[in-house]
């Protein structure tokens, strides 16, 4: 096994799974269809075989964003709104999705739709690759509206909305000098417990960081620097000046526990569903239970900071500020002002740029992002936000930072009330969300979303959809058929931008 830091573990990829061509869903197998004219053993073909495995991701992402939203409706001991989708989604699509069977039989019964696809994709089951391709889809729309939109609006509700302010990120947030406690996941319940908590007097010694999604919202509701998105997770604990790294849900690499043994770094979960050997467990179901935890966590650190050697930095590392804690209600432009702007052309388009940062991805994005947004604005989220305000972007100008990956919600909400004003479907805006360096599941059922309501989306990096199988050619032909949008792969940064400046949004992808 390889030790050391993420960089150092990547090693070589196999190239098969990358594609989807491995089959393990039955014991039959593993099989492997490297070819098209291959079959596995049960004599699943090679596409179907991709379709399977694409839905299968696209499932476990829609569970995690449902799942967090579902920890919020539990937290708040509420039931799952009735009619969502039909209250949120622009009445042509909701209708569209109805008539293609996209939206669930039952429609709180959400999770039996993802447990269906599970079902669906296990040993001799579907066998028809273009409709097991049509439920990726339909995980896209679960995942917009009962994931992204769903967990959003509760937490905004609960927490309340972010307001823009300058933001401080990277490591050099972390204060050696002071009690240091990392916040890391994606759900809001005890990070805010916990910023309510140390804002109170005599707990001017902590400081509060975040780390990737839960960092993400609390930098944009509160103003908590953000010190890591999930390649620089590691180095949080590296820096040997974090006392306690409490974590919720997704995107905690089950590295850091080898990794805190190493330091003094005690780590906490707090949710029943992502347990890390030797951390201390606070189970968080109400919000007593969170304050509680949120003092014993305090005195936690207090402590482990005392023993702690190191009160400064070996090597000081960098902090950056940015501009962020924007919404869909609080642009700085009306979104009728916006509407028309793009009308006149005097704005090209908007591109959201979202997703994780993949260290397996080596092209300069930034730079072409950074060109574009001469004539371009950009909305972001996530991993990818945290990227660009290291490269100094997040100006609230031409960038706009939007919050985390369920945050993609408020950008959805802006495409649909922009679309709305100027009196077009969405389709027929030019918007485009740019996903350069995926890593997780979460990322491809997003894509899947934006490409339900009609917008394209690009992915930089070639998982499972390379180009010349009948599973592109499929997606294509339903996407462009029903939302006249499009799901597409662009590797190279410079021919990206080519095709943009060549041809716009609103008529190269469509
Ligand atoms: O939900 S961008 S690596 S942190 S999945 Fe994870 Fe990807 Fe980062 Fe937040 Ni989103």
């Amino acid at each position: 096994m390889k030790r050391g830091f993420l960089s150092q573990r990547l090693g070589n990829q196999c190239f098969i799974g990358l594609q989807g061509k491995c089959c393990k869903n039955c014991l039959l197998g593993p099989c492997i269809v490297v070819k098209n004219s291959e079959k596995g053993a049960c004599g699943a073909s090679q596409d179907l075989v991709v379709a399977r495995n694409l839905l299968r991701f696209a499932a476990a992402g829609a569970a995690a964003h449902c799942g967090h939203a579902f920890h919020m409706l539990d937290y708040l001991k509420k039931e799952c709104p009735e009619d969502y989708i039909k209250r949120r989604a622009p009445v042509y699509l909701y209708e569209k999705w109805k008539k293609l069977g996209l939206l669930p039989k039952k429609e709180t019964e959400y999770f039996k739709e993802i447990s269906e696809a599970l079902h669906l994709t296990t040993f001799g089951c579907n066998a028809d690759y273009e409709d097991v391709l049509r439920w990726c889809i339909k995980m896209g729309v679960l995942d917009g509206y009962y994931g992204l939109y769903l967990a959003t609006e509760l937490e905004d509700k609960i927490f309340g909305k972010p307001s823009v302010r300058i933001g401080e990120l990277n490591l050099g947030v972390i204060k050696p000098e002071k009690v240091n406690i990392a916040l890391h996941g994606h759900e809001q319940i005890f990070a805010e417990a916990i910023t309510r908590e140390v804002k109170r007097k005599d707990n001017e010694d902590i400081n509060l960081i975040g780390v990737c999604c839960t960092g993400a919202s609390l930098l944009a509701r509160h103003g908590i620097p953000l010190a890591a998105n999930v390649v620089l997770q590691e180095q949080v604990i590296a820096t040997g000046c974090v006392d306690v790294l409490v974590v919720d849900v997704q995107c905690i690499m089950p590295s850091l526990a080898d990794l805190a043994e190493c330091y003094h770094t005690k780590i906490v979960t707090t949710n029943e569903i992502c347990r890390i050997p030797n951390a201390l467990h606070f189970p968080i179901k109400n919000k007593r239970d969170a304050e509680q935890a949120a003092r014993q966590i305090i005195r936690t650190a207090r402590i482990l900071f005392k023993h702690r050697k190191r009160k400064e930095f070996v090597t000081k590392p960098e902090k950056k500020r940015a501009v962020v804690g924007f919404h869909e209600k609080n642009l700085p432009f009306e979104i009728k002002k916006l509407a028309e702007k793009i009308k006149e052309r005097k704005i090209k388009g908007i591109i959201a740029v979202i997703g994780c940062e993949n260290p397996r991805v080596k092209e300069d994005w930034i730079r072409v992002y950074k060109e574009l947004s001469k004539e371009y604005i950009f909305f972001t989220t996530g991993c990818m936000a945290f990227k660009l305000a290291q490269f100094g972007l997040l100006d609230g100008k031409r960038f706009f930072h939007m919050g985390s990956c369920v945050n993609n919600a408020r950008i959805a909400e802006v495409f649909k009330e922009v679309s709305r004003v100027a009196k077009h479907e969405i389709h027929e805006m030019p918007f485009l969300v740019s996903c350069p360096m995926p890593i997780t599941e979460k990322a491809i059922a997003i894509g899947m979303f934006f490409a339900s309501l009609g917008v394209d989306v690009h992915f930089g990096y070639n998982f499972l959809v390379s180009g010349d199988l009948n599973i592109a050619n499929s997606i294509a032909s339903f996407l462009k058929k029903e939302f006249k949008s499009k799901v597409f792969l662009e590797m190279l940064p410079r021919r990206f931008m080519e095709r943009i400046e060549k041809e716009g949004l609103a008529t190269i992808y469509k």
